[in-house]
């Protein structure tokens, strides 16, 4: 059975980043496929992945990509699949290029749009997580439970440390 999250990127280099989604759905039971990308390097890939998401079993994508980052855009023109961008943090413009790249969708084709880097990265899965939640009650209580343990997670008062 096909896992029912795709997160993409658009090079190898966005791995440290978008590995926190992975991570994230992992912890929450949530299978996931990676796979590389490139709206630039790969645009025959980009079209036969993102033509053939739905088709194929995903339920969401989770694309990440940095600088110019077309791949978020171009795979929601491709699929009616829900795309959640994340924008990478790039080298030289820190990611604002990457999120102004994502988040200026024309009317008509959405990208929900994360934060830059690592937090946009865990948010997405948690987006996408809370979106399968709602048909599916064990995620929905395994949720629960990872906020819960979040919030406890978080101390009354500062440390020295
Ligand atoms: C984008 O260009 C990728 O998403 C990556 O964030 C950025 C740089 O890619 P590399 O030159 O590191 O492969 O397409």
């Amino acid at each position: 059975m096909t896992a029912p999250i795709a997160i993409i990127m658009g090079s190898q280099s966005d791995w440290d980043t978008m590995r926190h989604a992975a991570d994230t759905l992992e912890a929450l039971g949530v299978a996931a496929e990676t796979r590389i990308v490139s709206a630039h390097r790969t645009p025959d890939r980009l079209v036969a992945f993102a033509k053939g998401a739905k088709a194929a079993g995903y339920k969401i994508i989770i694309a990440g990509a940095g600088g110019a980052a077309h791949l978020p855009g171009m795979a929601a023109a491709l699929t009616e699949l829900p795309v959640f961008g994340v924008p990478v943090e790039s080298k030289t413009l820190k990611g604002v290029d990457s999120l102004y790249s994502i988040v200026q969708m024309p009317a008509g084709i959405p990208v929900g749009t994360l934060a830059i880097g690592k937090a946009g990265a865990i948010n997405a899965a948690l987006l996408a997580a809370a979106v399968l939640a709602l048909s599916d009650p064990a995620l929905s209580d395994r949720l629960a439970a990872w906020r819960k343990a979040q919030t406890e997670a978080v101390a009354e008062r500062p440390e020295d440390k």
